[in-house]
């Protein structure tokens, strides 16, 4: 019989980061909303969620380092949105987002979660940020309050 480990879902006491970014604030700032949202709905308390904004996507992981090093936190959530159409540096800014957020939780053991839109056009943001796709930001803070609990017991 295998031992099996896994996080639950309740919030409770855990303590969240999340960055923010203020480009896109239009679609972010829904992110955001849908994040605190399920920490309320999972038994967390506001009170234990320190927002941090940063001016994009590119800068995310800058941030989110230094929280997770602050020893304050049992999980940082990252939430930005790169559109394609909008920009012809796309690729940096994604790849700058994914790689360095990948790399805080890897260098300090506490979990970050990639909650950045990346999307072709507009529409496709709006869809990912509270319609037909759901909230990415509600997802990712779903994916810290388990990632916390798992933590906590492996
Ligand atoms: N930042 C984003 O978060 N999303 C974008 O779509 C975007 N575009 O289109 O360029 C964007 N650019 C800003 C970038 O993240 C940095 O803030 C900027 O380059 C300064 O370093």
């Amino acid at each position: 019989m295998v031992k099996k480990v896994e996080g639950d879902l309740l919030a409770g006491d855990l303590k969240f980061a999340v960055v923010v970014s203020r480009f896109n604030d239009f679609i972010t700032s829904k992110l955001l909303e849908g994040a605190i949202d399920v920490v309320v709905r999972h038994g967390g308390k506001e009170e234990r969620v320190t927002v941090a904004y940063v001016p994009g996507s590119a800068e995310l992981a800058v941030a989110a380092l230094k929280l997770a090093k602050s020893g304050k936190f049992d999980a940082v959530v990252c939430l930005g949105c790169v559109i394609r159409g909008a920009t012809d540096h796309y690729d940096h800014v994604a790849q700058l987002a994914s790689r360095g957020i990948g790399e805080v939780g890897l260098q300090t053991g506490v979990p970050t979660i990639f909650g950045v839109v990346t999307a072709d056009s507009l529409e496709q943001a709006i869809e990912r940020a509270g319609s037909k796709q759901g909230n990415q930001g509600a997802k990712a803070m779903l994916a810290a309050v388990e990632m916390a609990n798992l933590m906590k017991k492996l």
